[in-house]
């Protein structure tokens, strides 16, 4: 058995992991980063797009922004179009915000980098990862490493930043937490094509076919969206007729402008909202996609994701100071008032955007006129915009 020590361990090394190591490195606390990939494959997931800005400042005091000025678009509006009749929603003028599309992974290369350069101590490609006691004042997570050799870390602190699929949030006991949940009967499929953008803002399309959204990544690389059945595979669907079916939703004086060509990714989302609560149990602090799931529609995963990050650090470097738990123990409650204003707004935007199959003509009325009152409400969309652009941290 190898045994390590240090201040932090980090079980999961995609954006929230990597950015918490980083800010944590930047005030001189000492991190190790436990990944159960490789960095290639973290790297090559398909994810976030939409950086709020409250997500650009902290990316920006981790050392991360140089690249999202140069390569980021600014947006200071969206579009959204009703029965492929379209109308647009200014960030700037309602809010006097805009957010900035740029990659996740964008931002994880960077992180990646940014890590190295710190000579950050990130193991990749571990496996069996087991949290010994998340109660106690020296925690152990004992792994195997790439080479089969068992490890032992002893930390005063234990952060989950494994996504909904990692092994943290299930140390803590059923008895200990409560999950809530709501999953879409829809997935999301989506694709990557090396084609010019079809607008210079993003495109979120409600049609009785149901939802499609037009995104991109830079000037000839889009990123594509329609709903499909939950329980199809990417592969069943052919690229004509993605373009089929994406035409047939957007708004009428964008389909001229549609450049279409040969998908160089493709894959479904599933879509559910997903929230535990707390988010600490012991010295265990939950992170991310390891805490809540939000369907994208509202573009809030890795925004949330982030939001966390900010404040479990001022926790965690408040504590090395030597000011106490408090601010750490605040953790669960603050993060969590403002990821239930995104579960909310991302529900919301999911269930006003989207055709549910059991959808009644009563319910489609009443989708329309709530499309038609943002369409013409200054209210209605100062409302939409102050969400989208992310309530302030
Ligand atoms: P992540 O899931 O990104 O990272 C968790 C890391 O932990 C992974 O690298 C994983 O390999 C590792 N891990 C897991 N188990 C482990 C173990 N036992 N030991 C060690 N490591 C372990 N958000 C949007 O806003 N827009 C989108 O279009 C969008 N699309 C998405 C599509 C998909 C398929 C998914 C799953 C999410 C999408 N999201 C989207 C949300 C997404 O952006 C997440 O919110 C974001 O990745 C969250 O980051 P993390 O919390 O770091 O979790
Ligand atoms: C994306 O660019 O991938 C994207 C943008 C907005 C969303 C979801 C995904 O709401």
């Amino acid at each position: 058995m190898v045994n390590l020590k240090t201040q932090v361990t980090i079980i999961g090394g995609g954006p929230s992991g990597l950015l918490l190591s980083q800010l944590l490195m930047n005030e001189g606390i000492e991190t190790i980063v436990l990944e159960k990939h490789t960095k290639c494959h973290v790297l090559s997931r398909i994810r976030a797009g939409v950086l709020e800005s409250g997500t650009v400042e902290i990316l920006k005091q981790a050392g991360v922004g140089e690249r999202i000025d140069i390569d980021g678009f600014v947006h200071e509006g969206t579009y959204l179009s009703s029965e492929n009749k379209g109308f647009r929603v200014s960030f700037s003028e309602t809010v006097g915000k805009s957010v900035t599309i740029f990659g996740q992974t964008e931002v994880t290369k960077d992180l990646y980098q940014k890590q190295e350069e710190r000579e950050a101590n990130i193991f990749f490609q571990v496996k069996n990862v087991n949290i010994v006691d998340p109660k106690s004042s020296k925690t152990e997570v004992i792994f195997e490493d790439k080479i089969g050799k068992e490890n032992k870390v002893v930390s005063d602190f234990i952060i989950g930043c494994d996504g909904f699929h990692g092994v943290t949030r299930k140390r803590i006991p059923l008895s200990q937490r409560k999950e809530y949940e709501r999953v879409y009967p829809f997935g999301w499929l989506g694709i990557l094509s090396e084609t010019p953008p079809v607008s210079d803002e993003l495109i979120y399309a409600n049609t009785s076919d149901g939802f499609a959204l037009c995104s991109m990544r830079n000037n000839n690389l889009s990123r594509y969206y329609i709903q499909c059945d939950a329980n199809t595979r990417a592969e069943d669907y052919s690229d004509d007729y993605f373009w089929k079916e994406l035409i047939k939703r957007l708004p009428e004086n964008s389909r001229d402008n549609l450049k279409t060509g040969p998908s160089i990714e493709k894959s479904i989302a599933p879509l559910r909202s997903f929230v535990v609560e707390p988010l600490q149990y012991g010295n265990l602090f939950l992170v991310g996609d390891a805490a809540h799931i939000v369907p994208p529609t509202g573009a809030k995963g890795l925004n949330l994701a982030v939001s966390d990050v900010h404040y479990l650090s001022e926790g965690l470097v408040s504590f090395y100071n030597g000011e106490g738990k408090k601010k750490l123990s605040d953790y669960s409650k603050i993060a969590l008032k403002r990821i239930w204003k995104a579960v909310r707004f991302s529900w919301w935007m999911t269930t006003m955007m989207h055709e549910f199959p059991e959808t009644k003509e009563f319910d489609r009325k009443i989708k329309l006129s709530e499309l038609e009152h943002l369409a013409h409400s200054k209210f209605a969309q100062a409302h939409f915009a102050e969400n989208y652009v992310g309530v302030p941290l």
